[in-house]
């Protein structure tokens, strides 16, 4: 498929086009802007377009109802960081270094190699101007010395295909708990500088297991009391950058400003805009309008204000008539979590709405629960509303986009990245990706190939980074040991009760198979 085929799609609607959106209609022509909304922990479960209840989305549910929703959408990984790697390289990040594939802390280096044809970088080739804003976690600095947030900072995004970036370094649990614009840190006070490390406390303030009376939100456990910064101890110690450390409580709004600027400016396109949201990740701090909006407590109401953004970013293209020839993608990094390090009720305060929508597991693990995400594509001029049950991985955005961009990506370079533009744009109902790998914590693989689902055993490995705990309402501990192997027929079973392996001993014999020639990157 080339580009031509869309011109020829987008010329047949034409005339219709061109008297409503007169001011963009040489856009319509164009290669589309591109604006890849990505939630961090979000579960399948979790949008009104996808069964939730007690959490209202319409700016969301609106978004699914103009363009194509995806029921089998995965998240490359169960965790942050090799996630969103595989989404700008196109590669499954369990064929990198563990370095490279389990979740940084804000101090680490850049995982990604400068210089490597990223998603970014292949949109750059394609004329497009690229940003990121919001959560980056993907490492920054070279690893030769410790990155020093008072210098200019990189390589970083800028290294890897981004033309502009604003961003916060890892998570917003961890420190250093402050904005970077391109190469430095925003608001920083050059006589006040930040020092930041993960062994030693090093804080200047008190720290979360000195004065958790000084938690003003919601106690911590061990592993998130380091420093308080903003009455919320994080994982990790801080000393100085006072005045550049951010308020909780305004990330949203921040994200939302930078954006709206960034497509004002590059109104002209065509652009690539990445919206790394915060939410609903820990510590979750709703935004003034959102508390106490939803119906099942601070999760809920952070999923609201993920609507809001949503419904910023879709004001801010109808008001600059934009929206016609822009791609618009929602989707999550990871399935959902309840607790993770903080006491925030949100477990307590469920109110029989469920993040996962009923599949199994959560973030972490290889279960469903932990890798299907919601995911959504907007594109009026060329993707037919409808909903699709054809299987999409994350990964695959690199060779799709690719091909809407009109750009070719070597297959060694994003080897585990399929072209399903055919797919996004509803040209065929074949379901052109017939298997997924998932990714766990502790790099545990499992496969989805057609509606099986098989999990090898993984006893040795121990859940990595995920502390311990005797805590009931630590969803997180309960199945990430899978002793016995795994077999389940999603078509009948979608949430993985049933293991059917003694039934089936050569499906899962025919599954490993398939899972050991993928890992050989004996790729069809
Ligand atoms: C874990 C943190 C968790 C979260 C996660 C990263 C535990 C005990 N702690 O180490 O709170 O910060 O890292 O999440 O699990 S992610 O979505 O960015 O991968
Ligand atoms: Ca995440």
């Amino acid at each position: 498929m080339n580009f031509s085929k869309y011109s020829l799609a987008a010329a047949s609607l034409g005339v219709c086009l061109a008297l409503d959106f007169s001011a963009s209609a040489a856009a319509v022509f164009n290669k589309p802007n591109i604006v890849i909304i990505l939630a961090d922990d979000l579960g399948y479960g979790d949008l009104g377009c996808y069964g939730a209840t007690k959490i209202r989305t319409p700016n969301i549910d609106r978004l699914a109802a103009e363009g194509v929703r995806f029921t089998e959408g995965y998240a490359p990984s169960s965790t942050c960081t090799p996630s969103r790697f595989s989404l700008l390289t196109g590669e499954y990040a369990w064929r990198q270094s563990s370095k490279k594939n389990s979740i940084l802390d804000g101090d680490a280096p850049l995982c990604i190699d400068p210089g490597r044809l990223t998603l970014p970088a292949m949109l750059q080739k394609a004329g497009y101007y690229t940003g990121i804003i919001g959560k980056w976690h993907l490492g920054l600095g070279d690893g030769h010395k410790v990155v020093n947030f008072n210098e200019s900072i990189e390589p970083g995004p800028l290294e890897v295909g981004f033309n502009y970036s604003y961003i916060i370094p890892a998570t917003v649990d961890r420190v250093p708990s402050v904005w970077i614009q391109d190469h430095n840190v925003v608001g920083l006070d050059p006589s006040d500088p930040i020092t930041v490390s993960y062994v030693t406390n090093i804080s200047d303030g008190p720290t979360g297991e000195e004065r958790p009376d000084l938690n003003t939100h919601y106690a911590a456990d061990k592993q998130h009391s380091g420093t308080i910064i903003d009455g919320i101890s994080r994982i990790g110690y801080m000393r100085g950058g006072h005045a550049a450390r951010f308020k909780d409580e305004e990330l949203a709004k921040t994200l939302v400003a930078k954006s709206e600027a960034f497509i004002e400016q590059h109104q002209s396109g065509p652009f690539f805009l990445e919206m790394a949201l915060f939410e609903p990740h820990v510590p979750r701090v709703a935004e003034k309008p959102f508390i106490g909006k939803s119906q099942c407590g601070v999760r809920g109401d952070v999923i609201e204000q993920i609507d809001w953004e949503t419904g910023e970013l879709m004001k801010t293209l109808d008001r600059l008539n934009l929206a016609t020839n822009t791609l618009v993608i929602l989707s999550s990094d990871n399935g959902a979590i309840l607790f993770d390090g903080y006491y925030d009720h949100s477990f307590e305060d469920l109110n029989g709405h469920q993040p996962t929508g009923g599949l199994r597991g959560w973030k972490y693990l290889v279960f469903e629960g932990g890798c299907r995400v919601p995911l959504i594509a907007r594109w009026p001029v060329q993707i037919r509303p409808r909903v699709s049950s054809q299987m999409f991985n994350l990964v695959d955005l690199m060779a799709t986009l690719a091909d809407i961009a009109g750009q070719k990506v070597p297959r060694a370079t994003a080897p585990d990245s399929l072209d399903l533009s055919s797919v996004l744009l509803g040209q065929t109902t074949k379901n052109l990706r017939e298997d997924t790998v998932l990714h766990g914590i502790s790099d545990e693989l499992a496969l989805r190939w057609g509606d099986w689902k098989y999990i090898p055993a993984n006893v040795k490995k121990s859940a990595r980074g995920m502390g311990g705990g005797a805590n009931p309402k630590d969803t997180r501990f309960a199945e990430a040991h899978i002793i016995e192997p795994l077999l389940f027929d999603l078509a009948t079973d979608p949430n993985e009760k049933t293991n059917i392996i003694a039934e089936h001993p050569d499906v899962a014999a025919k599954m490993q198979q398939r899972l050991d020639a993928i890992k050989r990157g004996d790729l069809p």
